[in-house]
């Protein structure tokens, strides 16, 4: 099949999963066509069955606001038309969705007929849906998609429930990673220096928006460090709470145990010396970051919200703990770190579950049959 894939290039996990599929896909025999306006960070080198459109916005004197969403929409009819796709296939709502569809309305004038599947990642439901000054086309652009996959039941539920006017039957794929890739190897070298005394090892990684509650695991390592447990933490990503983060570091005294990374490829390196994955989020409709490090045989103790327990089993790869509250995150990770067959137990589950259900191989067969279905359905009602 030949499909145009639309994301943000730039950040975010819905940017990261759209590439890795689109690499996936043309590693099965599909030609992928990535228009967007810049290349996506984790396309890497150049590849055969991969392009990339370029989506240039306009600097007209009157266009204070450039129409962004406009410029896609022409980008995607052009590249359909003269690259001869089948498909096209966006990633969050909002404008990716409303650019597909008006540029399959626009393409359907001159009897092209392409289906749009537009997969919904999280903050383009749980925050943008419901912002009364995008609630409307955020709506529209869903329902007018041919088909609409979600990246958990929770985000589908989410989405029916709380995303005023959405009546569009919602498929459930789920994220994915390559288990290939994620794994733990020896990097004893780098645990050493890191943890010269035989410490466990923390690790946290995001984005450090504030959703992402990353302060709360400095919360959660000052109690351990006061109950003097042996323990060290590594904090991986750049946001807005960066700062914040290491100023609460310095003020509780444990700064010099933690080192704050930054912004890291490939994090699972890192996640290869770490024994337990800290997400305290307020809000994450899948939770990618806890996957690679479950994928890394790293136990995860999470908050107990969204699509997070679809994903760690509960006192079986990890823990879930309420939002918010520091003694359970603290108290779990102390059980983990100090019972070494329970640790045991949980990598190799969190392991188990990574490869049997979130694995590559598993997850897109079932795009591929989804977009089977939704262009045989345009398909019947074309004719
Ligand atoms: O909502 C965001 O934080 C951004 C969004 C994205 O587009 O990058 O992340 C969401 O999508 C990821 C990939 O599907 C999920 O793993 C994240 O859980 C989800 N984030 C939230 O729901 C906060």
């Amino acid at each position: 099949m030949k499909i145009g894939i639309t994301c943000y290039p730039v950040y975010g996990g819905s940017g990261v999963v759209a590439t890795e599929l689109g690499k996936a896909l043309a590693a099965r025999g599909h030609q992928i066509h990535f228009i967007a306006y810049s290349m996506p960070f984790r396309l890497g080198s150049v590849q055969e069955n991969i392009f990339f459109h370029e989506v240039n916005v306009n600097a007209y004197p009157l266009f204070e606001y450039p129409p962004y969403t406009l410029n896609l929409t022409s980008k995607m009819v052009d590249v359909v038309k003269y690259e001869r796709l089948d498909l096209l296939h966006v990633h969050y709502a909002i404008p990716h969705a409303t650019s597909a569809v008006l540029a399959r309305d626009i393409l359907a004038t001159e009897g092209l007929h392409v289906p749009v599947v537009t997969t919904l990642h999280g903050t383009d439901i749980t925050i943008v849906g419901r912002d009364p000054s995008f609630a409307p086309v955020v709506s529209y652009s869903i329902n007018r998609s041919d088909g609409v996959t979600a990246v958990s039941e929770y985000l589908r539920q989410e989405t029916l429930c709380c995303c005023g006017g959405v009546t569009a039957e919602i498929e459930v794929i789920p994220n994915f990673i390559d288990t290939r890739r994620f794994r733990r190897t020896n990097k004893e070298h780098f645990k050493q220096a890191i943890c010269p005394k035989g410490e466990k090892l923390l690790v946290h990684v995001s984005n450090f928006r504030p959703v992402k509650r990353a302060p709360e695991v400095v919360e959660v390592f000052h109690r351990l460090r006061s109950e003097n447990l042996p323990v060290k933490l590594i904090l991986v990503g750049d946001g807005p709470d960066r700062v914040p983060t290491e100023h609460l570091a310095r003020q509780r005294g444990v700064y010099e145990d933690i080192r704050f990374l930054g912004k890291q490829e490939p994090v699972e390196e890192i996640l290869s010396i770490a024994d337990v994955f800290l997400m305290p989020s307020g809000s994450e409709t899948f939770g990618l970051a806890a996957l690679e490090a479950m994928a890394c045989e790293v136990p995860v103790v999470a908050s107990n919200i969204g699509g997070l327990p679809e994903l760690v089993v509960d006192g079986e790869t990890g823990f879930l703990c309420p939002l918010g509250d520091i003694e359970a995150f603290t108290a779990r990770t102390r059980e983990i770190l100090l019972d070494e067959a329970l640790h045991a137990r949980m990598a190799k589950a969190a392991r188990a579950r990574a490869v049997n259900t979130f694995d590559v191989r598993h997850i897109v067969p079932l795009y591929e049959a989804y977009y089977e279905r939704v262009r045989e359905r345009m398909l019947s009602h074309s004719v």
